[in-house]
């Protein structure tokens, strides 16, 4: 018994490889010898993850005993990258195993390599969500994670002749042995039909919900490990099923495909994720899997409460329940019919329940952005839940007209129904209206919310606002990508670092010692190398890690200005033409990010940096002093090289439209210094590491506002300042689009006739700005004592320190330690 208890629980490493052959031969049915590298991935994932249940377990047993409270995080999206790697150095086995595994002869770049990316998420907000759920497990905080196992993540995006062509996700397609599936963890979901009302046994009216069709959700749990502690918490993702498998009067009458059809509609539910920046309405399905997860969540938590035989008035004292941006705010209706329609609650109790227990997260500050879904649809789906919502806004709407007497247009505003033309059910009103905590997610974030998108509601309730600025975890974006400087700075300072990430400040002792620096810089180089290789072997591009690598790593979108980088990338090609023989800082232009597949604009700026890139790289004037690369499929995986590799991070939104960004984080953590805007959380960047050691530009959002209002004219600009026109001229020329001269005027004349995101006005700025990025970068001395600087100065932008605040301010929760020994 011990010997099987080692070989599934031990650290040993003799336990480790026992494990490791076990899983092998009799979860694999392999012998070592003829184990392909998907054999030899899998029997090391199922041997981390005994380790991983064992923890599970023991923090599942201490949890219930305790009848404790706990938060619960609601997201559309969890996008976690790899689990292997961070699985063992949140076991702190990463190394040993590293070594033993190589020891036998076994490849392993190429295991990690093979790992697939669970990309279920977009970008930002997922991958926050990733975070947290690290943090949460770190801090020994009782939680559970709920989302949608969506069957295609994200689409994977492959460059071909020079245009974003993406195909489908199939992450799961070597199987996944992160997951345990637990069918007997099942719920129906109904969706559209009718209400019907009638008197229950005690005479009382009650209204009961009559589908037209129900879906089954089943749970599938992944273990969520913290750092060096045995808190394991869970993440559940529900998968789509129908359920019944076949519609049986259907069957009957020989109507075979009809019968299945019901089958495959459900099944659809969970298919895919859904990119952002497209248009949300219209998207049946989108708004039925937001229902679906929320509805599947909220019933799992009343189970739970129920095994602990807590009442169902008492959810607010067990669960803290956030609402990961306006996705999952169906909740908040869902939650009141089940403690109305199912527990047989009174309106005004379930609402007490239901205002206490929801904290509600902004992530976006573009209108476009906010969800809104048009209400014939949203009554179609969800009858019931209308006359909640319905019931909800008429008495808040009174406590409006009450609070400020003939004010119309304000009650309008605030309604959760759009009625202005067509009408619409807003997202946003419904998740503040229904929560008793409001948090944008970087300081000017939630004082634009405050000022602007949610003013309303923040006059009406200011003491629900707060801000909780974004934070990214060490774990994966330190000591997982750069193995090599996290062993510099724990060689230096000790590993506490790792959990109490201010720890760092003691880096700034070491900025005058030549030999550290002369360590950091080579850990750069090196780091920079990798990369370049990668580059070679993805794109055939061959780059010099002696450059200056610059990098804009994100999703695709006009707000965050790839296209102003071009720009840049242009003036100096500019002078290259005009004098080959100019002495400029070579540098290397690195680009990674999805463009939404039908986002036309965004796409066309990934065609300009490809065709860009094609002339730039060939023109003998260049002589290789500027390149220009399009990584293509940016995503967690390769991400592992790619912030790690940075001189310089480009984080140059228009002030006032990015809501915090967390790549700017992990850049500066990883010491590359950032060239950026007065936007999101790069101003508390700034704040954090200095001015001096920060390269800003451009106008700040209260000046974005003031020349919006005057009434901004690009076209101006743009024949007042030559470069910019030489540069405007050449693209339009069609001098990067040989035999399609038009290919990029839809984009010029957006600049040109309309510029919402004001490149024009930010350019010269830019360009300055980038003068002095070369001048700093000629002084390597300087440039790497910058570099130490960043990286000491972001203990703020821990997802722990941001996980500590959620905790202490919004959900009242405390640690639990979890003990394995019974
Ligand atoms: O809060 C996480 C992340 C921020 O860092 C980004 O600035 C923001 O753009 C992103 N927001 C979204 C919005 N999606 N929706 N809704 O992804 O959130």
């Amino acid at each position: 018994k011990q010997d099987l208890w080692g070989s599934r629980r031990g650290l040993s490493l003799d336990a480790l490889k026992r494990g490791f052959l076990d899983h092998l031969r009799y979860s694999q049915g392999r012998i070592p010898k003829i184990a392909t590298l998907n054999d030899q991935y899998m029997a090391l994932a199922y041997t981390v993850k005994d380790r991983l249940l064992h923890r599970w377990i023991r923090s599942a047993e201490t949890y219930m005993k305790g009848r404790l409270r706990a938060v619960s995080y609601l997201s559309a999206e969890f996008l976690l990258g790899p689990q292997l790697a961070n699985n063992l150095i949140n076991l702190g086995i990463y190394e040993e195993v590293r070594e033993t595994f190589e020891a036998a002869g076994g490849d392993w770049n190429a295991l990690l390599e093979h790992e697939p990316e669970p990309g279920l998420g977009n970008g930002g907000l997922g991958r926050l969500a990733a975070c947290f759920l690290d943090s949460l497990a770190t801090l020994q905080i009782p939680s559970i994670g709920y989302g949608i196992r969506y069957e295609f993540g994200i689409f994977s995006q492959t460059i071909q002749d020079g245009k974003q062509i993406e195909t489908t996700d199939k992450w799961l397609s070597l199987g996944n042995p992160w997951e345990s599936h637990r069918p007997e963890i099942a719920y129906e979901v109904k969706l559209g039909g009718h209400t019907e009302h009638f008197q229950d046994q005690d005479g009382r009216l009650r209204i009961r919900w009559v589908p037209s069709h129900v879906v089954r959700g089943v749970a599938y749990d992944t273990p969520v490990l913290g750092y060096k502690v045995n808190t394991c918490n869970t993440l559940r993702l529900w998968k789509a099923e129908a359920a019944e498998s076949f519609d049986f009067q259907a069957f009957n009458v020989g109507d075979y495909y009809r019968a299945v059809e019901e089958k495959v509609h459900s099944e659809n539910l969970t298919k895919v994720l859904y990119p952002n920046d497209e248009p949300a309405q219209g998207k049946q399905l989108r708004l039925e899997q937001q229902y679906f997860f929320v509805s599947c969540s909220l019933q799992d938590m009343l189970r739970i409460c129920s095994m602990g035989n807590v009442s169902a008035t008492r959810f607010h004292e067990i669960f803290s329940v956030q609402l990961n941006d306006t996705h999952p705010t169906l909740a908040v209706p869902e939650l009141m019919r089940l403690l109305i329609d199912e527990h047989g609650t009174e309106w005004d109790e379930a609402w007490e329940v239901t205002r206490k227990t929801f904290g509600y997260t902004n992530h976006t500050l573009l209108p476009e952005a906010l969800e809104k879904w048009p209400l014939p649809l949203f009554r179609s789906l969800f009858p019931r839940h209308v006359e909640i919502i319905f019931e909800i806004n008429h008495r808040f709407l009174e406590k409006v007209r009450a609070r400020y007497v003939g004010d119309e247009d304000r009650a309008a505003r605030m309604s959760l129904i759009d009625e202005s033309g067509e009408k619409y059910v807003r997202m946003a009103n419904l998740a503040s209206v229904g929560s008793f905590a409001i948090n944008g997610v970087a300081e000017l974030h939630t004082e634009l919310l405050k000022k602007d998108v949610l003013r309303d509601f923040y006059e009406f309730f200011p003491e629900k606002f707060s801000n909780k600025t974004n934070g990214v975890t060490p774990r994966r974006f330190l000591v997982l990508s750069n193995p090599r400087l996290a062993d510099l700075i724990t060689r230096s300072i000790g590993d506490t670092w790792i959990k109490n990430l201010d720890q760092l400040r003691k880096l700034e002792a070491y900025v005058d010692d030549k030999d550290f620096k002369t360590e950091w810089s080579h850990v750069k180089r090196l780091n920079k190398t990798d990369l370049a290789n990668a580059i070679r072997n993805h794109t055939g591009i061959v780059v010099d890690p002696a450059s200056l690598f610059d990098i804009q790593v994100k999703r695709l979108h006009e707000y965050k200005r790839q296209h102003l980088n071009v720009l840049h990338i242009l003036t100096l090609y500019s002078l290259f033409k005009r004098n080959p023989d100019i002495d400029i800082v070579p540098r290397t232009f690195i680009f990674g990010g999805k463009a939404a597949p039908g986002y036309f604009m965004a796409k066309l700026i990934v065609r300009l940096i490809t065709a860009v890139a094609d002339v730039v790289n060939n023109d003998p004037d260049v002589r290789d002093r500027i390149k220009v690369v399009f990584f293509p499929n940016f995503n967690v995986k390769n991400s592992r090289l790619i912030y790690p590799a940075a001189d310089l991070s480009e984080q140059i939104s228009t002030a006032g439209k990015e809501a915090s960004g967390t790549g700017n984080m992990k850049f500066s953590m990883n010491g590359a210094l950032t060239i950026g805007t007065l936007d999101g959380a790069n101003v508390e960047i700034r704040e954090e590491v200095g001015p001096e050691n920060f390269f800003l530009f451009g106008l700040t959002a209260e000046e974005v506002y003031d020349l919006k209002s005057r009434g901004y004219q690009a076209r101006a600009l743009y024949e007042g300042n030559d470069r910019l026109k030489v540069v405007i001229d050449l693209i339009a020329s069609g001098h990067f689009s040989p035999g399609d001269a038009e290919l990029f005027k839809p984009l010029v004349d957006s600049l040109l006739y309309h510029d919402e995101y004001l490149l024009f006005a930010d350019y010269q700025s830019y360009v300055d700005c980038q003068v002095r990025v070369s001048q700093t970068y000629r002084d390597q001395d300087a440039w790497a004592r910058m570099s130490i600087l960043n990286a000491a100065r972001m203990g703020k932008f821990s997802s722990d320190r941001t996980i500590r605040q959620y905790c202490d301010e919004i959900w009242k929760v405390s640690p639990v330690p979890v003990s394995l020994e019974n």
